[in-house]
Protein backbone atom coordinates (compact mmCIF):
# COMPACT_ATOMS: atom_id res chain seq x y z
CA UNK A 1 0.00 0.00 0.00
CA UNK A 2 0.75 3.44 -0.69
CA UNK A 3 1.43 6.40 1.98
CA UNK A 4 1.95 8.57 -0.83
CA UNK A 5 -1.55 9.10 -2.72
CA UNK A 6 -0.45 12.41 -4.67
CA UNK A 7 -0.43 12.38 -7.92
CA UNK A 8 2.32 15.41 -8.36
CA UNK A 9 5.54 13.83 -7.90
CA UNK A 10 9.11 15.62 -6.87
CA UNK A 11 11.17 16.37 -9.86
CA UNK A 12 13.27 13.12 -10.60
CA UNK A 13 16.49 14.47 -10.74
CA UNK A 14 18.34 11.16 -11.18
CA UNK A 15 17.11 12.19 -14.81
CA UNK A 16 18.85 15.28 -15.47
CA UNK A 17 22.49 16.04 -15.54
CA UNK A 18 24.39 17.47 -12.40
CA UNK A 19 27.04 19.20 -14.84
CA UNK A 20 26.64 23.22 -13.95
CA UNK A 21 26.77 24.86 -17.38
CA UNK A 22 23.96 27.42 -16.98
CA UNK A 23 24.42 30.77 -16.15
CA UNK A 24 21.87 32.98 -14.85
CA UNK A 25 20.62 34.56 -17.78
CA UNK A 26 20.12 31.00 -19.25
CA UNK A 27 18.46 29.67 -16.01
CA UNK A 28 15.95 32.92 -15.73
CA UNK A 29 14.96 32.49 -19.38
CA UNK A 30 14.43 28.90 -19.57
CA UNK A 31 12.11 29.03 -16.23
CA UNK A 32 10.73 32.30 -15.84
CA UNK A 33 12.72 32.74 -12.14
CA UNK A 34 13.80 36.22 -11.83
CA UNK A 35 17.66 36.21 -10.65
CA UNK A 36 17.21 37.94 -6.88
CA UNK A 37 14.62 35.09 -6.52
CA UNK A 38 17.35 32.41 -7.69
CA UNK A 39 19.43 33.92 -4.97
CA UNK A 40 17.16 34.09 -2.55
CA UNK A 41 15.96 30.72 -2.72
CA UNK A 42 19.70 29.73 -2.42
CA UNK A 43 20.53 32.19 0.71
CA UNK A 44 17.52 31.72 2.59
CA UNK A 45 16.58 27.77 2.02
CA UNK A 46 19.67 26.20 0.85
CA UNK A 47 17.65 24.43 -2.18
CA UNK A 48 19.63 25.02 -4.65
CA UNK A 49 23.73 24.81 -4.56
CA UNK A 50 24.88 26.26 -7.94
CA UNK A 51 29.01 26.11 -8.83
CA UNK A 52 30.86 29.07 -9.41
CA UNK A 53 32.49 29.64 -13.34
CA UNK A 54 35.43 31.80 -13.99
CA UNK A 55 34.54 35.04 -12.29
CA UNK A 56 32.82 33.51 -9.85
CA UNK A 57 29.43 33.76 -11.85
CA UNK A 58 26.90 31.18 -10.90
CA UNK A 59 26.73 28.09 -12.81
CA UNK A 60 23.46 25.71 -12.60
CA UNK A 61 23.02 22.38 -13.75
CA UNK A 62 19.73 20.66 -15.76
CA UNK A 63 19.15 19.40 -12.25
CA UNK A 64 18.75 22.62 -10.87
CA UNK A 65 16.38 23.88 -13.79
CA UNK A 66 14.36 20.97 -12.86
CA UNK A 67 14.13 21.95 -9.08
CA UNK A 68 13.61 25.41 -9.67
CA UNK A 69 10.68 24.57 -13.04
CA UNK A 70 9.07 22.17 -9.90
CA UNK A 71 9.20 24.96 -7.21
CA UNK A 72 8.06 27.59 -10.13
CA UNK A 73 5.14 25.28 -10.53
CA UNK A 74 3.80 25.01 -7.18
CA UNK A 75 4.20 28.70 -6.30
CA UNK A 76 1.84 29.16 -9.40
CA UNK A 77 -0.45 26.57 -7.85
CA UNK A 78 -0.53 28.82 -4.77
CA UNK A 79 2.14 27.55 -1.91
CA UNK A 80 4.34 30.11 -0.70
CA UNK A 81 8.25 29.08 -1.51
CA UNK A 82 8.71 27.69 1.93
CA UNK A 83 5.50 25.54 1.35
CA UNK A 84 6.69 24.35 -1.91
CA UNK A 85 9.89 23.47 -0.48
CA UNK A 86 8.49 21.67 2.60
CA UNK A 87 6.41 19.65 0.34
CA UNK A 88 9.24 19.15 -1.86
CA UNK A 89 11.50 17.43 0.88
CA UNK A 90 8.30 15.55 2.07
CA UNK A 91 7.80 14.04 -1.54
CA UNK A 92 11.45 12.98 -1.91
CA UNK A 93 11.40 11.32 1.07
CA UNK A 94 8.22 9.49 0.12
CA UNK A 95 9.69 8.40 -3.24
CA UNK A 96 12.78 7.32 -1.72
CA UNK A 97 10.61 5.05 0.33
CA UNK A 98 8.75 4.19 -2.41
CA UNK A 99 11.81 2.89 -4.38
CA UNK A 100 13.02 1.53 -1.06
CA UNK A 101 10.08 -0.82 -0.37
CA UNK A 102 9.62 -1.49 -4.49
CA UNK A 103 13.39 -3.27 -4.13
CA UNK A 104 12.35 -4.92 -1.38
CA UNK A 105 9.40 -6.76 -2.70
CA UNK A 106 11.13 -6.49 -6.03
CA UNK A 107 7.30 -6.00 -6.84
CA UNK A 108 6.48 -3.37 -9.64
CA UNK A 109 3.23 -3.30 -8.75
CA UNK A 110 3.18 -0.05 -6.62
CA UNK A 111 5.36 1.65 -9.55
CA UNK A 112 2.89 2.80 -11.66
CA UNK A 113 0.65 4.97 -9.00
CA UNK A 114 3.58 6.32 -7.79
CA UNK A 115 5.07 7.86 -11.10
CA UNK A 116 1.70 8.91 -12.06
CA UNK A 117 1.83 11.97 -14.28
CA UNK A 118 1.07 15.33 -13.34
CA UNK A 119 -1.93 16.15 -14.81
CA UNK A 120 -1.14 19.29 -16.94
CA UNK A 121 -4.77 21.03 -17.52
CA UNK A 122 -5.44 21.09 -13.71
CA UNK A 123 -7.42 23.48 -11.95
CA UNK A 124 -5.40 25.93 -9.48
CA UNK A 125 -6.02 25.59 -5.71
CA UNK A 126 -7.52 29.37 -5.99
CA UNK A 127 -10.22 28.23 -8.42
CA UNK A 128 -11.01 24.98 -6.23
CA UNK A 129 -10.73 27.49 -3.08
CA UNK A 130 -13.44 29.66 -4.37
CA UNK A 131 -16.11 27.14 -5.14
CA UNK A 132 -14.91 25.51 -2.02
CA UNK A 133 -16.40 28.65 0.13
CA UNK A 134 -19.42 28.38 -2.05
CA UNK A 135 -20.21 25.48 -0.88
CA UNK A 136 -19.74 25.66 2.42
CA UNK A 137 -21.35 28.66 2.93
CA UNK A 138 -24.36 26.99 0.89
CA UNK A 139 -24.32 23.95 3.28
CA UNK A 140 -24.01 22.14 0.06
CA UNK A 141 -22.22 18.70 1.60
CA UNK A 142 -21.69 16.71 -1.79
CA UNK A 143 -20.39 19.82 -3.65
CA UNK A 144 -18.00 20.79 -0.97
CA UNK A 145 -17.10 16.95 -0.58
CA UNK A 146 -16.78 16.91 -4.63
CA UNK A 147 -14.74 20.24 -4.57
CA UNK A 148 -11.93 18.45 -1.52
CA UNK A 149 -11.67 15.14 -3.55
CA UNK A 150 -11.23 16.96 -6.97
CA UNK A 151 -8.23 18.74 -5.18
CA UNK A 152 -7.07 15.68 -3.84
CA UNK A 153 -7.18 13.97 -6.92
CA UNK A 154 -4.91 16.18 -8.51
CA UNK A 155 -2.53 17.98 -5.53
CA UNK A 156 -1.08 16.26 -2.93
CA UNK A 157 -1.93 16.19 0.94
CA UNK A 158 0.53 19.01 1.97
CA UNK A 159 -0.72 20.88 -0.67
CA UNK A 160 -4.58 20.54 -0.31
CA UNK A 161 -4.39 21.67 3.00
CA UNK A 162 -1.95 24.40 3.00
CA UNK A 163 -3.24 26.19 -0.10
CA UNK A 164 -6.56 24.97 -0.13
CA UNK A 165 -8.10 23.88 3.40
CA UNK A 166 -5.88 26.50 5.75
CA UNK A 167 -6.84 29.54 3.50
CA UNK A 168 -10.20 28.63 3.01
CA UNK A 169 -10.83 28.26 6.54
CA UNK A 170 -9.44 31.87 7.35
CA UNK A 171 -11.64 32.93 5.00
CA UNK A 172 -14.51 31.76 6.65
CA UNK A 173 -12.60 32.77 9.72
CA UNK A 174 -12.88 36.62 8.30
CA UNK A 175 -16.49 36.30 7.23
CA UNK A 176 -17.37 35.40 10.25
CA UNK A 177 -15.90 37.74 12.00
CA UNK A 178 -17.62 40.82 10.11
CA UNK A 179 -21.03 39.32 10.55
CA UNK A 180 -21.07 37.36 7.20
CA UNK A 181 -21.15 33.42 7.76
CA UNK A 182 -22.54 32.03 11.07
CA UNK A 183 -20.37 29.88 13.60
CA UNK A 184 -23.25 27.26 12.39
CA UNK A 185 -21.21 27.45 8.56
CA UNK A 186 -17.76 27.25 10.41
CA UNK A 187 -19.34 23.88 12.50
CA UNK A 188 -20.33 22.51 9.29
CA UNK A 189 -17.45 23.63 7.47
CA UNK A 190 -14.89 22.09 9.94
CA UNK A 191 -16.61 18.56 10.89
CA UNK A 192 -16.66 18.33 6.70
CA UNK A 193 -12.65 19.20 6.84
CA UNK A 194 -12.29 16.89 9.63
CA UNK A 195 -13.88 14.00 8.29
CA UNK A 196 -11.79 14.22 5.87
CA UNK A 197 -8.77 14.42 6.98
CA UNK A 198 -9.62 12.15 9.59
CA UNK A 199 -9.92 9.36 7.37
CA UNK A 200 -6.88 10.49 5.29
CA UNK A 201 -5.21 10.01 9.06
CA UNK A 202 -6.46 6.66 9.58
CA UNK A 203 -5.68 5.44 5.96
CA UNK A 204 -1.78 6.04 6.32
CA UNK A 205 -0.27 2.79 7.45
CA UNK A 206 1.95 3.32 10.92
CA UNK A 207 5.29 1.39 12.37
CA UNK A 208 4.37 -0.68 15.46
CA UNK A 209 8.11 -0.06 16.39
CA UNK A 210 8.57 3.59 15.97
CA UNK A 211 8.94 6.11 18.91
CA UNK A 212 5.56 7.68 19.96
CA UNK A 213 4.05 10.95 19.11
CA UNK A 214 0.91 12.70 20.93
CA UNK A 215 -0.77 15.30 19.23
CA UNK A 216 -3.59 17.63 20.67
CA UNK A 217 -4.70 21.15 21.33
CA UNK A 218 -4.02 22.74 24.95
CA UNK A 219 -6.10 22.95 27.66
CA UNK A 220 -9.41 24.73 26.72
CA UNK A 221 -8.84 25.33 22.80
CA UNK A 222 -11.10 23.48 20.49
CA UNK A 223 -9.68 24.94 17.38
CA UNK A 224 -8.46 21.17 16.78
CA UNK A 225 -7.57 21.28 12.57
CA UNK A 226 -4.13 22.66 13.11
CA UNK A 227 -3.13 19.97 15.56
CA UNK A 228 -5.15 17.04 13.24
CA UNK A 229 -2.79 18.25 9.72
CA UNK A 230 0.12 18.67 12.12
CA UNK A 231 -0.27 14.58 13.20
CA UNK A 232 -1.60 13.90 9.37
CA UNK A 233 1.85 14.63 7.78
CA UNK A 234 3.64 13.30 11.17
CA UNK A 235 2.45 9.92 9.90
CA UNK A 236 3.13 10.71 6.30
CA UNK A 237 6.80 10.91 7.42
CA UNK A 238 6.59 7.67 8.90
CA UNK A 239 6.03 8.64 13.00
CA UNK A 240 3.50 6.71 15.53
CA UNK A 241 0.89 9.21 16.47
CA UNK A 242 -1.70 8.97 18.57
CA UNK A 243 -4.16 12.61 17.74
CA UNK A 244 -5.80 13.00 20.98
CA UNK A 245 -8.24 16.00 19.57
CA UNK A 246 -9.71 19.30 21.54
CA UNK A 247 -8.93 20.47 24.96
CA UNK A 248 -6.72 17.83 26.44
CA UNK A 249 -7.14 18.14 29.97
CA UNK A 250 -3.42 18.40 31.76
CA UNK A 251 -4.27 15.72 34.66
CA UNK A 252 -5.07 13.16 32.32
CA UNK A 253 -2.35 13.58 30.00
CA UNK A 254 -0.14 13.24 32.37
CA UNK A 255 -1.06 10.18 33.33
CA UNK A 256 -1.14 8.86 29.52
CA UNK A 257 2.17 10.28 29.26
CA UNK A 258 3.39 7.98 31.87
CA UNK A 259 1.17 4.92 30.93
CA UNK A 260 2.76 5.10 27.25
CA UNK A 261 5.86 6.86 27.18
CA UNK A 262 5.61 9.05 24.29
CA UNK A 263 8.77 9.83 23.26
CA UNK A 264 6.67 13.45 21.83
CA UNK A 265 4.30 15.29 22.85
CA UNK A 266 3.05 18.63 21.01
CA UNK A 267 0.61 20.85 21.23
CA UNK A 268 -1.43 23.42 19.51
CA UNK A 269 -2.68 26.74 20.72
CA UNK A 270 -4.86 28.99 18.41
CA UNK A 271 -6.24 31.14 21.37
CA UNK A 272 -4.39 33.19 23.59
CA UNK A 273 -5.59 32.25 26.95
CA UNK A 274 -5.10 28.21 25.51
CA UNK A 275 -1.55 29.27 25.13
CA UNK A 276 -1.26 30.87 28.55
CA UNK A 277 -2.59 27.56 29.97
CA UNK A 278 0.61 26.05 29.32
CA UNK A 279 2.65 28.03 30.91
CA UNK A 280 2.36 25.33 33.71
CA UNK A 281 2.17 22.25 31.83
CA UNK A 282 6.30 22.61 31.51
CA UNK A 283 7.29 22.29 34.59
CA UNK A 284 5.19 19.23 35.23
CA UNK A 285 6.84 17.39 32.29
CA UNK A 286 10.17 18.34 33.75
CA UNK A 287 9.65 16.67 36.92
CA UNK A 288 8.97 13.62 35.06
CA UNK A 289 12.60 13.65 34.66
CA UNK A 290 13.78 11.09 32.32
CA UNK A 291 10.51 10.20 31.29
CA UNK A 292 9.62 13.34 29.99
CA UNK A 293 9.00 13.57 26.63
CA UNK A 294 10.31 16.14 23.95
CA UNK A 295 7.21 18.78 23.77
CA UNK A 296 6.99 20.83 21.09
CA UNK A 297 4.16 23.62 20.31
CA UNK A 298 2.95 25.61 17.96
CA UNK A 299 -0.46 27.51 16.21
CA UNK A 300 -1.60 30.90 15.65
CA UNK A 301 -1.50 32.05 18.94
CA UNK A 302 2.47 31.73 19.39
CA UNK A 303 2.90 32.63 15.54
CA UNK A 304 0.82 35.79 16.72
CA UNK A 305 2.88 36.36 19.77
CA UNK A 306 6.44 34.85 19.57
CA UNK A 307 7.03 36.20 23.34
CA UNK A 308 3.91 33.89 24.73
CA UNK A 309 6.54 31.09 23.17
CA UNK A 310 9.34 32.06 25.62
CA UNK A 311 6.89 31.53 28.83
CA UNK A 312 5.95 27.77 27.52
CA UNK A 313 9.14 25.45 28.58
CA UNK A 314 8.31 23.41 25.52
CA UNK A 315 10.45 24.14 22.19
CA UNK A 316 7.96 26.60 19.41
CA UNK A 317 8.58 25.46 16.18
CA UNK A 318 8.14 28.57 14.27
CA UNK A 319 7.87 26.83 10.86
CA UNK A 320 5.67 25.36 8.44
CA UNK A 321 3.43 22.15 9.30
CA UNK A 322 5.47 19.87 6.96
CA UNK A 323 9.06 21.54 7.88
CA UNK A 324 8.31 20.76 11.28
CA UNK A 325 7.35 17.55 10.91
CA UNK A 326 10.27 16.75 8.91
CA UNK A 327 12.09 18.15 11.87
CA UNK A 328 10.52 16.19 14.47
CA UNK A 329 11.16 12.40 12.69
CA UNK A 330 14.59 13.99 12.29
CA UNK A 331 15.12 14.16 15.98
CA UNK A 332 12.61 10.96 16.55
CA UNK A 333 15.08 8.84 15.21
CA UNK A 334 18.71 10.61 15.36
C1 LIG B 1 -13.17 26.72 12.53
C2 LIG B 1 -12.98 27.80 13.56
C3 LIG B 1 -13.61 27.64 14.80
C4 LIG B 1 -14.34 26.36 15.17
C5 LIG B 1 -13.30 25.27 15.53
C6 LIG B 1 -13.87 23.87 15.35
C7 LIG B 1 -12.86 22.79 15.38
N1 LIG B 1 -13.38 21.60 15.62
O1 LIG B 1 -11.68 22.94 15.16
C8 LIG B 1 -15.20 26.86 16.38
C9 LIG B 1 -16.56 27.27 15.86
C10 LIG B 1 -15.37 25.88 17.53
C11 LIG B 1 -14.44 28.13 16.81
C12 LIG B 1 -14.58 28.71 18.04
C13 LIG B 1 -13.98 29.90 18.39
N2 LIG B 1 -13.26 30.71 17.58
CO1 LIG B 1 -12.60 30.17 15.84
N3 LIG B 1 -12.04 29.92 14.09
C14 LIG B 1 -12.17 28.93 13.27
C15 LIG B 1 -11.45 29.24 11.94
C16 LIG B 1 -12.50 29.68 10.93
C17 LIG B 1 -10.62 28.12 11.34
C18 LIG B 1 -9.57 27.51 12.28
C19 LIG B 1 -8.81 26.44 11.56
O2 LIG B 1 -9.17 25.27 11.64
N4 LIG B 1 -7.79 26.79 10.74
C20 LIG B 1 -7.03 25.85 9.92
C21 LIG B 1 -5.83 25.28 10.66
C22 LIG B 1 -5.22 24.18 9.82
O3 LIG B 1 -4.89 26.32 10.82
P1 LIG B 1 -3.98 26.46 12.14
O4 LIG B 1 -4.78 26.08 13.32
O5 LIG B 1 -3.35 27.78 12.12
O6 LIG B 1 -2.88 25.33 11.98
C23 LIG B 1 -1.76 25.41 11.11
C24 LIG B 1 -0.52 26.04 11.77
O7 LIG B 1 -0.85 27.02 12.74
C25 LIG B 1 0.26 24.89 12.31
N5 LIG B 1 0.04 24.40 13.66
C26 LIG B 1 -1.11 24.40 14.39
N6 LIG B 1 -0.88 23.83 15.57
C27 LIG B 1 0.41 23.45 15.62
C28 LIG B 1 1.13 22.81 16.62
C29 LIG B 1 2.49 22.55 16.43
C30 LIG B 1 3.28 21.86 17.50
C31 LIG B 1 3.08 22.91 15.19
C32 LIG B 1 4.49 22.62 14.94
C33 LIG B 1 2.35 23.55 14.18
C34 LIG B 1 1.02 23.81 14.41
O8 LIG B 1 -0.05 23.83 11.44
C35 LIG B 1 -1.33 23.98 10.83
C36 LIG B 1 -1.18 23.66 9.38
O9 LIG B 1 -0.41 24.62 8.70
C37 LIG B 1 -10.49 30.41 12.38
C38 LIG B 1 -10.07 31.34 11.26
C39 LIG B 1 -8.57 31.29 11.01
N7 LIG B 1 -7.98 32.34 10.54
O10 LIG B 1 -7.92 30.32 11.25
C40 LIG B 1 -11.32 31.04 13.52
C41 LIG B 1 -10.57 31.79 14.63
C42 LIG B 1 -9.30 31.05 14.99
N8 LIG B 1 -11.52 31.72 15.74
C43 LIG B 1 -11.54 32.80 16.45
C44 LIG B 1 -12.36 33.00 17.60
C45 LIG B 1 -12.37 34.39 18.18
C46 LIG B 1 -13.12 31.95 18.15
C47 LIG B 1 -13.98 31.99 19.41
C48 LIG B 1 -13.41 32.79 20.58
C49 LIG B 1 -15.36 32.53 18.99
C50 LIG B 1 -16.35 32.67 20.11
N9 LIG B 1 -16.58 33.92 20.47
O11 LIG B 1 -16.87 31.70 20.58
C51 LIG B 1 -14.14 30.50 19.75
C52 LIG B 1 -13.01 30.01 20.70
C53 LIG B 1 -13.06 28.51 20.93
C54 LIG B 1 -11.92 27.98 21.74
N10 LIG B 1 -11.98 28.08 23.06
O12 LIG B 1 -10.96 27.45 21.22
C55 LIG B 1 -10.57 33.85 15.92
C56 LIG B 1 -9.32 33.91 16.80
C57 LIG B 1 -8.82 35.31 16.99
C58 LIG B 1 -7.72 35.32 18.01
N11 LIG B 1 -6.49 35.09 17.58
O13 LIG B 1 -7.97 35.49 19.16
C59 LIG B 1 -10.35 33.34 14.45
C60 LIG B 1 -8.96 33.68 13.86
C61 LIG B 1 -11.47 33.95 13.59
C62 LIG B 1 -11.25 35.41 13.29
N12 LIG B 1 -10.93 35.74 12.06
O14 LIG B 1 -11.37 36.25 14.13
N13 LIG B 1 -13.64 28.56 15.81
Amino acid sequence: MLVHDSRVQPPQLERYSDIPLFNTKAVVSQTGVPAPTLRAWERRYGVLAPRRGENDYRLYSERDMAIIAWLRERIDSGLTISQAIALLHTLQQASHRAQRRQRASASPGDASADSAPVDASRLSLGDIGGDLLRDLIALDDAAAASAIAQAFAIYSVEEVCLALLQPTLARLGALWREGGVTVATEHFATALIRGRLESLFHSVPTPDDAPLALVGCAPGELHELGALMLALFLRRSGVRVAFLGQNVEPDGLLTTIEATRPACLLLSATMRSSAESLVEMGPRLAALGRRRPIFYVGGLAFQSDPDLAKRVQGAYLETEAPIAAHEIKRRLTA
